[in-house]
């Protein structure tokens, strides 16, 4: 049997459960998920006086081929995504500007530096999404910067959030899909901090800075990103998910949870219902923690199935914003996109797949043991002779097939960088 035959029969199992799986691959089409240009380069970018990677975090390993200047990370992405099935948004940070050679400072960040990009984008029907880069910075190099006691240095960070709201507004409106404009800091201390209010109204103050002024939600939408600890920062973070759930929703912002970013038996998926039910959209940062924040490559795990159910159950992919973040230097960079990527959208295509409206019938008549005998048997059905189907008809490489072409890339291009 050839893939579209196996799709056949497989697409007659599912409709046994009233699935309508044309359907699904219609809905899967439309899906777009925010690729991080990061995994590229090890969060490095471009800047012309380059710092280390501070903050906190961390990209382990030294694989040959990283991406040195924005032509390799281009060729580098464009070589995933030939790989990954759909239209789907990139996204970038601060670092990635291009001065022409010209030490721009963070705060005066412009439009014009991201022309580059946005040409590149449009050629290609991708949208872009922002963050400002508020770390590996001389300026964060004692780990604070929004909630700096120091007001000198707050005000660089807050000019520098601010013109990033605009470079972000510029995104949206030059491609015509909306940006999303996410804010991190890494601001916090190693040990027990003798007063906690203290940078966390800094921080609200900063913020109310940064968001005075209004930008059209068709071009830009602002996210802000909490986090429980940091490498040096164990004891105290300042913008912790209390701080930023509450700031959001007070003001019309967009909460982002990333999904290393909490204590490690709490998990996104059991977050996403309670965020829906308070604010129209809810922004992710998938990812995948091994004992602490360390931005391993996405599986298809069951974390990332049961979050991909969360949104696909309850009707939101127009209200979860999906963004990957991982970072992992010790494998071929491209793979890496391509296989967190992949899982990703493997995962919602899983969660399309299920007879939920039956599943939640089972719950509320209490038929515990029916809803878990079935939850069981679907994890054998035949999703992989979907998925492959999917892949063909987009034009992507089926199954492993696609790790050949990376070879290939990484013999001809990646092996000849120094
Ligand atoms: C750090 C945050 C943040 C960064 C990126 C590079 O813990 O997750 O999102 O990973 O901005
Ligand atoms: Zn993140």
């Amino acid at each position: 049997m050839n893939i579209k035959e196996k799709y056949e029969v497989a697409k007659q199992e599912y409709a046994k459960f009233g699935i309508d799986v044309e359907k699904v691959l219609q809905d899967l089409q439309k899906v777009k998920v925010s690729v991080h240009c990061w995994q590229g380069d090890d969060v490095t970018g471009f800047e012309v006086s380059q710092n280390a990677l501070s903050g906190g975090i961390q990209a382990t390993g030294n694989y040959p081929g990283r991406a040195t200047n924005p032509e390799e990370l281009r060729a580098d992405l464009d070589k995933a995504l030939s790989l990954i099935p759909g239209k789907h948004k990139v996204n970038l940070h601060a670092i990635y500007a291009e001065t022409n050679g010209e030490a721009i400072e963070r705060d005066e960040l412009k439009p014009e530096h991201f022309e580059n990009w946005v040409n590149w984008a449009k050629e290609r029907g991708l949208g872009l999404d922002f963050n400002p880069t508020i770390f590996s910075h001389p300026k964060a190099s004692d780990g604070l910067t929004l909630s700096h006691p120091n007001k000198e240095v707050r005000d660089f960070w807050i000019r520098h959030a601010i013109g990033s709201r605009k470079i972000g507004e510029y995104f949206g409106k030059e491609l015509g899909q909306t940006c999303l404009t996410n804010l991190w800091i890494p601001d916090g201390y190693k040990d027990i901090p003798s007063d906690r209010l203290g940078p966390r109204k800094r921080l609200k103050d900063s913020l109310d800075q940064i968001f005075a002024e209004k930008i059209d939600t068709k071009y830009n939408l602002d996210a802000v990103e909490s986090k429980v600890f940091g490498i040096g920062a164990e004891s105290y973070t300042v913008g912790s998910s209390e701080f930023y759930i509450n700031y959001a929703a007070k003001n019309g912002l967009l909460s982002l949870l990333d999904t290393g970013h909490y204590h490690p038996t709490e998990v996104v998926s059991d977050k996403i219902s309670s965020m829906l039910l308070f604010s129209e959209k809810v922004a992710l940062h998938v990812s995948r923690p091994v004992r602490w924040d360390s931005d391993h490559v996405v599986i298809l795990d069951d974390e990332l199935k049961e979050i991909a159910k969360e949104i696909v159950r309850n009707d939101a992919l127009d209200r979860v914003i999906i963004g990957l973040d991982f970072f992992d230097a010790s494998i071929n960079r491209i793979a890496a996109w391509v296989i967190g990527t992949r899982n990703m959208l493997k995962a919602l295509l899983s969660a399309m797949l299920i007879p939920h409206e039956e599943l939640i019938r089972l719950q509320e008549e209490g038929n515990f043991t029916e809803r878990l005998a079935l939850m069981e048997e679907l994890k054998t059905y035949p999703l992989g002779d979907i998925w492959n189907y999917y892949c063909e008809l987009n034009n992507v490489p089926v199954k492993e097939e696609w790790i050949n072409e990376v070879k290939e890339y990484e013999k001809t291009i990646l092996a000849e960088r120094k």
